[in-house]
């Protein structure tokens, strides 16, 4: 890789501030200087980023599409900069010109993108592909509100727009010559193409322009700058200026409409995603301008769609984007003329699809009224996929009639969408080794019957150069003193440090850098919550999207019991403990907003309770998102991981907590059983039912959670808290709704996550937290042991094995031109 030149490099920021905001470095705000220093490296990224393009071209390599509602990429400028191995010279220059590197990072907007894990998932996997040198495109949506910003107003969650895209994004380009025009509603007509055969078009129908930004995605240190493509939403006019002729002027309005919202927001991980007719839109949307695009990329340099499964691969990220099965079949059947068989067998080879969740809410259906009505041509094609898909039941089962019903794609008034991303792909792959399990053998156990070979397990993964070469420098250094840093773009050389966990002195070395990191947090916390938090304490951390199933609600109600604990004995043995929690919940989704009310107000009674001498501390961290999610790993020692067995796909906060050094309480769930295979029981906290008996639970309905309230008189006790005004200042029926969720139901079985079953369990589990972390010497082993373990954990494995087994892509390396000054 070319050096960067700092004395350039200086001019070039100079020069930005001058021709952006006419005003010297001196002179601009803190905002500009992040703006000009921006587009100094974009300078830099932009030469790698065409070299990229031009080695692609010339090599003619196969790319992945990987297609995705959501990009939760956070922060741009610091990840670039440490990819680009930038960081000294780019550093030492921005402070040559008096400005201090982290404060301009630190005006950047997160671009939010994403709900949580699903998103974040994606924007690891964009890093890795760069990094490993794979031909990617990611495509998305530019959403023009991101993900809100989460105010808490006395003690309850608000909802603020996110305007991530006001002061502009430097990194973004425009490119209009791509644009595409994507069509809603209207009817089908069968007419005469110019060689007289018959053919389906779509008439009378709304179309907006979709227009593409381009973001570049960098990999480390190798040149490679792939795309994240994110698509906007124009009207157009100049398409149907007829409606105007024709004085159809409401048409016209409707159009223009039809662009301002369909990029307006992202749609919140709802627990009823039911019938919402704009996201269907969005879906169709982008999923329409991606895959015209790139066949039309296709055709520019091949001349037979029919082997387009050679050079390019449709990766489905959850069932959000699974219309791009009918929109390929539309465009080989009608707009290339291929007979219906060749369509479906291309359409075979290069759709592949990834289930995140086995949560009914998230397995998307569409009424077909909706479906139907907004895309009437892709209606047609699913009718068709799915007539010849219950032929094909229907051969493989004569007779029982029982599994046309559980595998149609089209049935009882809805279109099911894993079932026709299921039918079209070639690969249905789960997130972790259990979930894949949890789907071959309960909930795609018909299909899996059906059709075995195309099940398979990529276990979710991370970056390590954000979550720890950015959001950790100082263990970074430390690791890379240790061991060279070979880590940074192989993380099973991590491994290596495992011998140092024997080391005395290295692990005094390793725990006041975990100190540092606790430091660093408090202060976080005190200027955003104004609470004074000891960094001595123990910090026990659950950050992650806001759900029952993930159950916040089963820590808050263990700290509730902690406290009366304490009150009945103020002077009993307890280590001090900051419990810290970070969490969004969806708008709509009210008991987890209930859930966020009732942490911070156990938190304000804690807090300010003199009686306990600071040994709890509750804080809830408002807004999580990447950037403040970078800090808290560093800092935490225990990652809380504690979902009702069976339910939590994978999870990756439990692998971004291990590579930072904390010891994970957790359930038997999703990555964390894989966890607990690196690392050894012995260096985790495990709880709880097994995922197995969740299940026969579920199945036989055996569970009274009145049975544990009547006879365990401390859960009984915290039970009664929830509605005695404890903690809601006297108002009796703040928390009702959880308290009834727990004991008597609503709307469903009571406590279907198991709280109340787990709760004892939990309770044991966090005493031997307790006791662990009062034997420093063996505390600072285990912990250094989770972070020499955590080379399975990197999304570049998980990308290697994407690579090597369903998209079949060949590394590529790239030269940059030397400037010829
Ligand atoms: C989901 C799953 C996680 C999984 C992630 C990425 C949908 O994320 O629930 O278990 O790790 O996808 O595969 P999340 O709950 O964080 O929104």
């Amino acid at each position: 890789m070319n050096e960067i030149n700092k004395e350039e490099f200086k001019k070039d920021i100079e020069n930005y501030a001058k021709v952006l905001f006419r005003k010297s470095i001196k002179e601009a705000s803190d905002q500009e200087k992040f703006q000009a220093v921006s587009y100094a490296v974009k300078d830099i990224v932009v030469d790698q980023w065409m070299a990229t393009h031009k080695t692609y071209e010339e090599q003619d390599v196969k790319t992945v599409y990987y297609l995705s509602m959501e990009f939760l990429t956070g922060r741009a400028l610091g990840n670039i900069i440490i990819n680009l191995k930038g960081n000294k010279a780019i550093k030492e220059a921005v402070e040559e010109l008096g400005m201090n590197l982290d404060v301009i990072e630190d005006q950047e907007p997160d671009a939010a993108l994403g709900n949580g894990g699903l998103g974040r998932l994606a924007a690891c996997f964009l890093d890795s592909l760069s990094t490993l040198g794979y031909p990617a495109y990611g495509c998305g949506i530019r959403y023009k509100y991101g993900m809100f910003k989460q105010v808490i107003e006395n003690g309850y969650q608000i909802e603020k727009p996110d305007d991530w895209l006001k002061n502009g994004n430097p990194f973004e380009i425009k490119r209009p010559e791509y644009a595409v025009e994507v069509k809603f509603g209207g009817y089908v007509a069968m007419r005469k193409d110019e060689f007289g055969r018959d053919k389906f078009v779509q008439e009378n129908y709304q179309s907006v322009l979709a227009v593409p930004y381009d973001l570049p995605v960098v990999g480390y240190n190798n040149n490679v700058v792939n795309t994240l493509r994110i698509w906007d939403a124009e009207a157009i006019d100049t398409f149907n200026l007829d409606s105007f002729d024709k004085g159809d002027y409401q048409k016209a309005v409707e159009q223009q409409n039809l662009a301002r919202t369909i990029c307006e927001v992202l749609y919140p991980n709802d627990n009823h995603m039911a019938g919402k007719e704009l996201r269907l839109k969005q879906q169709y949307f982008f999923v329409s301008a991606s895959v015209q695009r790139a066949v039309a990329k296709y055709m520019e340099k091949h001349d037979d769609i029919r082997k387009i499964y050679e050079k390019v691969c449709f990766q489905l990220n959850d069932t959000h984007p699974t219309v791009t099965v009918s929109e390929f079949m539309r465009i080989l059947v009608d707009d290339y003329g291929l007979e219906w068989d060749e369509a479906w067998s291309i359409t075979n080879k290069t759709c592949a699809y990834t289930n995140h969740t086995i949560m009914s809410e998230a397995l998307e259906k569409w009424p077909l009224e909706l479906f139907s009505r907004l895309l009437p041509r892709i209606y047609q094609i699913t009718e068709e996929i799915n007539r010849r898909f219950i032929l094909q039941i229907q051969a493989a089962y004569p007779g029982d009639n029982s599994k046309v019903e559980k595998m149609a794609i089209i049935y009882d008034g809805q279109v099911k969408m894993a079932h026709l991303a299921i039918a079209a792909s070639f690969s249905v792959n789960g997130v972790a080794k259990l979930h894949t399990e949890i789907l071959k053998n309960q909930e795609l156990k018909d299909f899996y019957q059906m059709m075995p070979e195309k099940f398979n397990n990529k276990t979710n993964g991370i970056t390590q150069r954000r979550f720890l070469l950015h959001g950790n420098p100082l263990l970074a250094d430390w690791v890379t003193k240790k061991i060279g840093d070979d880590w940074i773009t192989n993380l099973a050389h991590i491994n290596e440090l495992g011998i140092y966990a024997d080391d005395e002195l290295s692990r005094k070395e390793f725990m006041n850098i975990k100190y540092q990191n606790k430091v660093r947090l408090a202060k976080y916390i005190k200027e955003h919550n104004g609470v004074e938090v000891n960094p001595r304490s123990i910090f026990d951390v659950q950050v992650k999207r806001l759900h029952e199933y993930k159950r916040q609600l089963l820590n808050i109600l263990h700290i509730m019991y902690l406290y009366n604990e304490l009150k009945k004995n103020p002077e009993m043995d307890f280590y001090p403990r900051t419990f810290i929690f970070g969490a969004k919940a969806s708008a709509g989704y009210h008991r987890a907003k209930s859930i966020i009310k009732l942490i911070n107000s156990v938190g304000d009674v804690i807090n300010n309770d003199k009686d306990i001498h600071d040994k709890i501390k509750v804080v809830f961290i408002e807004n999580y998102r990447v950037s403040n999610a970078e800090i808290i790993f560093a800092a935490a020692d225990v990652s809380e991981q504690i979902s009702t067995a069976s339910k939590e796909a994978s999870g990756t906060g439990n692998m971004k907590f291990m590579l930072n050094g904390a010891l994970t309480l957790g359930t038997m769930d999703g990555a964390n059983v894989e966890i607990v295979d690196e690392v050894g029981k012995e260096n985790a906290f495990i709880f709880g039912l097994s995922s197995d008996e969740v299940i026969a639970y579920e199945q036989n309905g055996q569970y009274n959670p009145r049975d544990i309230y009547n006879i365990d008189s401390d859960i009984r006790a915290v039970m009664t808290q929830l509605v005695d005004g404890t903690y809601a200042s006297g108002n009796l029926d703040e928390f009702r709704d959880i308290y009834n969720s727990l004991l008597d139901g609503n709307g469903g079985r009571p406590d279907m996550y198991f709280i109340l079953k787990d709760f004892r369990s939990y309770a044991d589990a966090q005493k031997r937290v307790e006791a662990a972390y009062r034997d420093e010497e063996g505390w600072a082993k285990s912990a250094l042991l989770n972070v020499s373990k955590s080379g399975k954990f990197t999304s570049d494995r998980t990308i290697e094995e994407y690579a090597k087994e369903i998209w079949h892509l060949e590394k590529v390396t790239v030269e940059v031109p030397e400037d010829d000054e």
